[in-house]
Order: structure tokens, then C-alpha cells, then sequence
């Protein structure tokens, strides 16, 4: 007789391994849509049990879109992680209840909330009402409630316990928002993750999916504003067809608490109004932009206002008519300031006049306007004086402008940090920049406090990034990128979060809570930007990327139509050595920052290795701390930073099966492309600064593959970002 299995048996052990294939989660493709939101099911019968028990009931009265869309979500997590859909009752039954609202939603329990957490804050707390115990999640608005419930979610997400309950939290920042560099043909400036995710051509009639996700997935971590358009604006989006698409959007951010900004071209009024000028001062100007704020207002009751980048890189501004930036922002905040509206101004000025140094430029025009801008004009500053390096200073217009609000902006998208297929977590980036010590008001007046106007209450407050996200299924191009907006929008929350923290909660929210995966993991973040440093700009080197594309070495750009387009303007390398001097002896920019920090980084003695290339012009044999020369250092620094992607590859490797394997897959391949892209910025960088140096590379060193011919003639076609025909690099 045939040894066969019966067909009924054949057919249960099938069963059986679809059902066990599907509890073990970690097994399951995950495309990385869901973000940090995928609700994976919490696995351990006991931590199970005890979420189940004390949520088996509901108390949650909906009557707003707001509350309701919070109440959804509570609802699909606990199904989603917990198989656990809570019966609604009208009473608490002790010990198994949720009550979740407003002081107003839950009128008949008589609630209480305290002022101190604002209007965006909320409390979640274990407590008694009416002598039964509940867990309560509350706020003083709907806001508050969504806000506290997806961080209710978020701890059973991360398997915290939930026994002892008695979290407070708000915003420390009002305006925390992120930009959108899109354009109206949907690319994306700077973007590496496809086109935009906003289909212009189809809104205002449809409604894609992914507006709500994303949407929501800010609202997670509290981001309440969204610039949608790119800073270099077309006039056109603020054509009456483009307001109905744009109301279309803002009203499905509204049910999330985010409000929708614009980009807006200093020169729309005559652009699109037909006028003959944009002077801020003139009268017929200045009526122009009030009506489109009333036309705009009549769309968008809340909407948020406006971003400009104004005299800068071509755009124009009110130089253009003799006029100064608060003139321009101002006029613009009268516009606007009827409605509630704000107006974020960069002071990213980057104009036709090539300065002495761009370091100093920003700075130069915007200190002397201090106080001179109205309540709802906030001045979006960089968080370095030249470009979101890899690293830089932080800005010293932060603490120099007490009377003026002040907003950080970062940028997500990793324009100068290999765009989306290297793995760059940022936060220790955003967090070195937030913990630095201005001592504008004495030791410990940290640029965190600064934005958090603790120095002037009277001030409003904010924080932007500049967006990594675009049409890729998993929004971001690279997964560990997601990574980005997430800590952005905890920073944004409260700028003194530690990355290390954050980075926990991402990874145990977006992969899982296995602790032999979270802990190489978080290592492998935690030291990603310092090994970006050392493979493309150690030391305090800046802008040595390749031209126009920014894409890939370039230290040898010297033709690039104006001397601070080139990186040779940046290094400064020559035969006795390298840096840019900005002490007193050389552009003197350093006389920009209080004079403790003058004087530490002005100093050899104090200046820290991280930023001596920005502000010392050194020679090739200088003693290092290290105890090599100059030289030697720099060489050590590259082959470090290509060796610890070497490393964190090794350390990934080690990981399969202990995540699903689509994502393991692809970080794996994107490991190895970075570490052949880390290896050419190592070597084309290391051979240009030796043809100065003339000092050989070290026993020990594998030599550069190629010569430096082979680097500097590399060609790389449509490189993404850039938009338009802009083929070709380099
Ligand atoms: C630079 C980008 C450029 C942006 C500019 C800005 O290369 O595309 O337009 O920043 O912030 O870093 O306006």
C-alpha cells in the first residue's frame, strides 16, 4: 500500500502552517507602508493577557471628526495587537474600562483636566471615578485626545506595562511642522523616495488613501502643520484652482490636527495678479495679497499661512525694490494676521552679491531687523550658517535675535547624507544642533531653549523639516529613512527627547520588541551619521559634494559660475594645508557667536576636532590630538567611516530571520551599495586633498581602487532630485 498521507490530513497540516506562519509575525513580508503604525500583534500570553483585562471596556463618546478618527484608531490597534475589540458602556466597570474624551465630551463623569497641559496636551493616567478604577486618557481639546491616544497605542506597541498609568505631556514647540520641497509637475526637489505623493492632476475630486496615512502618521507624533509645496514656489498655486485642490487636502489633514501652509512667490501679485510690482509698500500690492488671504480664508478656515524664501538663490523678495525682509514678511503678515494666519520666513539668503563668506551672510541681514517683524511672522533659520551638511556649527543667528521669534529648520531628506540608500539616522544630528550651547544668556542657553523661547515668552515657537517623503511604498526610499520624520516629529514634540530613546521606540514600532534585533539595531543608528561624517566630510569639512546634483564627491568643483558655489571656496586646500580660517584672522565669521563660543572654537587649545576644518586653515603636518598629523588624520577618518559601513553590513548579516524578510533583504543591498559609495567618497576625497598634501597615504591602507582622474570624470545620469532634464552630474 501507498504511503500517503490522507487528502483531509494533507489539507489540516497546510492549515497549520499558514496559521503558524502568520503568528510568527516576524516571518511576514512587510513592504513598509504602514510606517511605525503596523499594530503588529503583541506576542507573550502573559503581557497579552494583563493589555486584554484592563481594556475589555470602552467609554469613548464621539461627536466630533477628530475624536472620532481617534476613536478609530484606538480601535484598530487594540484588534489589530491585541484581538480585542472593548463592548462600549455607558458606567465603568472597575479595572477594565477606558474612558477617553475631553472635559466636554465626557460631561456626565465630570472630568477634570489641568490648564497646564495646554491646548495640545493630554494626561493618561490610571485613576478612580466614582470610586472605579479606569484608565483615563484625556486632553484639554480633540487634538489633545488623539494626541494621547495614539501614545496610549504606541505603549502597548512597545510593550510597556500599562499597571501603574500616570503620563502629562505637551508640546513644547506650537508650530511644528513639516515642507514639502514639491513641485506642481510632481517632483520632487531634493526628494529620493519617487515623485510627490500630492496628484495635483486628480485633486480636488480624488481622495487617495495615502493623504490620510499620511495624515495620520504625523498626527502620531504630534506634527501639526504641513507646507505642501516647494520653497522655490510656483506663483500658480495660489490660482483659484489650485486653493480648491488645496482645500481638498486640508480638509483631510483637518480631522489629524494638521493644518495646511503654502509656499508663495514674492512676485504672485504680478505673476498672477497682473500688477506691475510686488513692492511690499505699495497699496495696490498690499491689497492684492489681503484678498487672496480672505479668498484663501474662505476656503481653509484654518488655514495655517505662509513660507517664504525670498532673495535667495533667484527667488524674489523685496530687495528687489529697495526694501528690506521685515518690510516683505510683514506686509504679508498684515495679510494674514485677520485670519490667525502665520508667516514663516527663511533666512536661508543666499542672494546675487557673492559674500566674503556665505557663512556670515544670513546673520548680517537678518540681526539688525530684530524686533522689527510682527507678532505672526516667525524666521525660519537653518540649523547651520551654510546648508545641512553632514555636520555643521550650530547657526548663529540662534540667541542672537531675542525680540524675534525664531524656528529651527532641519532637513529629512538626505540631500547631503546619500540621499535615500544610505542609512542615516539624523536625531543625533537635530539633538547635537538642539543641546548646543549658544551662552547667549549665560552657560546653558542651549539653541533647544532658544526655540522654545525660554528667554522670551512673548515669542512664538516652531520647528521644521524639510520632508524625505514621496510616492515609494514605503514613503521614505529607504526604511531605516522613515526613521527621520518619526524622530523630526519627537523632536518637533520636544526638542530634548534622546535620539537613543527614539530610535528604540521607532525600531519596536516599525520592526518588533525583540531585544536580540533592538539592540544591534539601535547600535547600528545610533552611529550612522558619525560613519557619513567621517566617509564624506571628517573633521569640519563642508560643501565638497558634487556639483548642482549634490550627489557624490566633488572637492575639486572650481567652476561652478560663482566662487561659493565651489567647494574649493569651502576647503581652501593648499600646498601648506586646508580649512576655511573664519577666526580674526581670516573672514572672522566666528565674531558672530557669543564670545565663550568665539573663544572655544577660535581657539586650537578648545576647538573640537568635529568643527576644525570650519574654522581653521591648518597645516598638513599639524600635531592632532590623536597625535598624526593633520594628514594622516584625515586619511584615518575616511578609511574609519568606510570601514564602520563595512561593519555595520557584518552586523545586519547577523540579523536574518529576526526580521521579515523583505526588509531584511532590502537593507542588506542597500548595505552594500552603501559601502561602495562610501568607498568612492573615500577615495576620490583622500586622492584630490594628497595632490596638496603631497604626504603618502599609510602603510596599512588599502589603496584607492581608481586614480583620481577615474573620480573626477564618473558620470551619473538622471540623478534623482533634480527634476526637469537635469541628466548629468559632475
Ligand atoms: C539647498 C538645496 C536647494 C534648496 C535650498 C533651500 O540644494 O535645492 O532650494 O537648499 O533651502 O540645500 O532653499
Amino acid at each position: 500500500m501507498e504511503n500517503v498521507m490522507p487528502k483531509y490530513l494533507l489539507k489540516y497540516s497546510y492549515l497549520c502552517l499558514l496559521i503558524l506562519l502568520m503568528m510568527t509575525n516576524k516571518a511576514q513580508a512587510d513592504n513598509g507602508y504602514k510606517l511605525w503604525l503596523g499594530y503588529s500583534k503583541v506576542t507573550g500570553r502573559q503581557l497579552t493577557d494583563t493589555y486584554r483585562q484592563q481594556l475589555r471596556y470602552l467609554i469613548f463618546p464621539a461627536a466630533s471628526v477628530q475624536l472620532n478618527a481617534a476613536r478609530a484608531e484606538l480601535l484598530t490597534g487594540l484588534n489589530a495587537m491585541l484581538d480585542l475589540k472593548p463592548a462600549e458602556v455607558k458606567d465603568i466597570k472597575g479595572g477594565q474600562t477606558v474612558v477617553v474624551g475631553t472635559p466636554q465630551s465626557l460631561k456626565a463623569l465630570a472630568i477634570t483636566v489641568p490648564d497646564s497641559i495646554g491646548k495640545e496636551g493630554y494626561l493618561i493616567k490610571k485613576t478612580l471615578i466614582n470610586k472605579n478604577q479606569c484608565i483615563l486618557i484625556v486632553g484639554n481639546t480633540d487634538v489633545g485626545v488623539l494626541y494621547g491616544v495614539f501614545n496610549f497605542l504606541k505603549l502597548i506597541q512597545t510593550h510597556r506595562s500599562i499597571n501603574e498609568l500616570n503620563i502629562a505631556d505637551r508640546p513644547r514647540l506650537m508650530y511644528r511642522v513639516l515642507d514639502h520641497w514639491d513641485n506642481l509637475n510632481r517632483t520632487v526637489e531634493r526628494g529620493y523616495a519617487g515623485s510627490s505623493i500630492w496628484n495635483w492632476h486628480k485633486l480636488p475630486d480624488i481622495i487617495d488613501q495615502r493623504y490620510i496615512d499620511y495624515a495620520r502618521a504625523n498626527a502620531s507624533v504630534g506634527i501639526n502643520g504641513s507646507v505642501v509645496n516647494n520653497v522655490n514656489a510656483d506663483a500658480l498655486i495660489l490660482s483659484h484652482e489650485y486653493l480648491l485642490k488645496i482645500k481638498a487636502l486640508a480638509d483631510v489633514f483637518r480631522t489629524y490636527g494638521i493644518r495646511i501652509y503654502l509656499s508663495v512667490k514674492f512676485s504672485s501679485p504680478i505673476e498672477l495678479g497682473g500688477l506691475k510690482t510686488a513692492d511690499p509698500l505699495d497699496p495696490e500690492v498690499k491689497k492684492w495679497w489681503a484678498d487672496k488671504a480672505d479668498e484663501i480664508y474662505r476656503y481653509i478656515p484654518d488655514f495655517g499661512g505662509f513660507l517664504v524664501k525670498a532673495n535667495s538663490e533667484g527667488q524674489p523678495g523685496p530687495q528687489r525694490y529697495g526694501r528690506s525682509h521685515a518690510d516683505g514678511a510683514n506686509m504679508l503678515a498684515d495679510a494674514l494676521g485677520p485670519h490667525h494666519g502665520i508667516v514663516m520666513w527663511r533666512a536661508f539668503v543666499y542672494d546675487n552679491k557673492v559674500p566674503d563668506d556665505r557663512f556670515k551672510q544670513a546673520y548680517n541681514e537678518f540681526k539688525p531687523l530684530d524686533g522689527k517683524f510682527e507678532d505672526n511672522v516667525i524666521i525660519q533659520v537653518k540649523n547651520g550658517p551654510i546648508d545641512f551638511q553632514p555636520r555643521e556649527p550650530f547657526h548663529p543667528l540662534f540667541g542672537a535675535m531675542p525680540n524675534t521669534p525664531l524656528m529651527m529648520e532641519f532637513q529629512l531628506t538626505q540631500e547631503y547624507l546619500g540621499f535615500s540608500t544610505h542609512l542615516v539616522y539624523e536625531a543625533p544630528l537635530f539633538a547635537e544642533c538642539l543641546q548646543a550651547d549658544t551662552y547667549r544668556y549665560g552657560k546653558g542657553t542651549t539653541v533647544s531653549r532658544i526655540i522654545k523661547g525660554d528667554f522670551n515668552r512673548k515669542l512664538i515657537t516652531g520647528m521644521t523639516g524639510v520632508a524625505n517623503i514621496g510616492s515609494d511604498l514605503n514613503w521614505c526610499g529607504h526604511p531605516f529613512a522613515q526613521a527621520n520624520w518619526y524622530a523630526f516629529g519627537r523632536l518637533a514634540w520636544n526638542p530634548d527627547q534622546s535620539p537613543a530613546n527614539i530610535a528604540a521606540d521607532w525600531l519596536r514600532m516599525t520592526f518588533n520588541n525583540d531585544e536580540s534585533f533592538l539592540s544591534p539595531v539601535k547600535k547600528i543608528m545610533l552611529q550612522s551619521r558619525e560613519n557619513t561624517v567621517n566617509y564624506m566630510a571628517p573633521l569640519g569639512l563642508h560643501h565638497i559634494m558634487g556639483q548642482s546634483t549634490h550627489y557624490g564627491p566633488g572637492p575639486w568643483v572650481d567652476n561652478a559660475g560663482r566662487p561659493d558655489w565651489n567647494a574649493t571656496y569651502y576647503h581652501r586646500a593648499d600646498s601648506v594645508g586646508v580649512g576655511f580660517d573664519r577666526t580674526n584672522k581670516g573672514s572672522d565669521a566666528l565674531a558672530q557667536y557669543a564670545p565663550e563660543v568665539e573663544a572655544n572654537w577660535g581657539n586650537l587649545k578648545s576647538c573640537p576636532d568635529e568643527y576644525l576644518l570650519w574654522f581653521h586653515h591648518l597645516s598638513w603636518t599639524y600635531k592632532m590630538r590623536s597625535g598624526r598629523t593633520l594628514w594622516d588624520d584625515v586619511v584615518w577618518h575616511y578609511y574609519a567611516g568606510v570601514e564602520s559601513v563595512k561593519q555595520m553590513g557584518g552586523a545586519w548579516d547577523k540579523l536574518r530571520g529576526k526580521t521579515d524578510p523583505e526588509r531584511f533583504a532590502e537593507v542588506k543591498q542597500l548595505m552594500a551599495l552603501q559601502l561602495k559609495e562610501a568607498t568612492t567618497w573615500r577615495d576620490a576625497c583622500v586622492l584630490y586633498f594628497q595632490t596638496f598634501s603631497k604626504m603618502p597615504i599609510g602603510p596599512g591602507y588599502p589603496k584607492p581602487e581608481h586614480d583620481l582622474a577615474y573620480y573626477k570624470n564618473m558620470k551619473f545620469y538622471y540623478v534623482p532630485g533634480i527634476g526637469g532634464n537635469n541628466y548629468m552630474t559632475n
